[in-house]
């Protein structure tokens, strides 16, 4: 069973036709993507999407998803995926390297859907090391501050280490490993006040609903 296709699928039954929707980034929003595209079609619902990276963006394309932008209109509802979601709903996000523009779009828009399968779900954030897009001549200055926060950092590399991954913004990406995060509130507005960082992947406060593929089916947390 395809647990990230079953959320994916479900949150795109929650669309309506004529709405703006944040495209969020990754393999399960990929699934929700997918299926507003064949309810476009199979429905004749009209839809517009507002993509939080380049990978969502030539999906909308693909699936003939009419593309806007923060600048022509508001976002109704945005679907994003997740890398650790925590039982306040506070996330950590940017494994695809797209949190940025995610929180962005995410932020804006008057209603937020998180999806993924129930791995996903955790009692404290921290396991996964939050991502940081960051100006690539700050790295020194970011790692100290970062390391005095008690965290390890690491530049994230490209999948054969041959250089490092850019963002789609022309930034390095960092994943800085805390182990646990007592307070992700506080962490979030922390680490966005070092110099150099450009946005941090813990998205505190924003979600409205969890929706996650289980082995039972879809469960929907409110
Ligand atoms: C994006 O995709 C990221 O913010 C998050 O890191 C990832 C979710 O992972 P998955 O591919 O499992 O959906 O939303």
């Amino acid at each position: 069973m395809n647990l990230k296709k079953i959320a994916g699928f479900a949150a795109a039954e929650e669309i309506q036709d004529g709405q703006i929707i944040g495209l969020g980034t990754g393999s399960t929003t990929h699934y929700f993507i997918e299926k507003v595209g064949m309810r476009m079609k199979e429905e004749e619902i009209n839809v517009m999407g507002i993509p939080t990276s380049y990978q969502s963006f030539l999906l909308a394309k693909e699936w003939k998803i009419p593309v806007t932008t923060l600048e022509e209109h508001d976002v109704d509802i945005a679907v994003d995926g997740a890398d650790e979601i925590d039982p306040n709903f506070n996330l950590i996000k940017g494994g695809g390297a797209a949190h940025t523009l995610e929180k962005i779009v995410d932020y804006s828009a008057e209603k937020l859907i998180i999806i993924a399968d129930d791995s996903k779900i955790v009692n404290k954030l921290g396991k996964f090391p939050v991502p940081l897009e960051i100006i690539s001549e700050s790295r020194k200055p970011v790692f100290s501050a970062l390391e005095d926060m008690g965290a390890n950092p690491k530049i994230r590399m490209a999948q054969y280490k041959d250089g490092p991954v850019i963002s789609d913004n022309g930034n390095f990406i960092v994943d800085a490993d805390f182990r646990e995060i007592d307070n992700p509130i506080q962490l979030e507005k922390d680490l966005n006040s070092i110099p150099g960082v450009v946005e941090n992947g813990i998205f505190s406060q924003m979600v409205d609903q969890v929706i996650l593929g289980t082995s039972d089916g879809v469960e929907v947390l409110k």
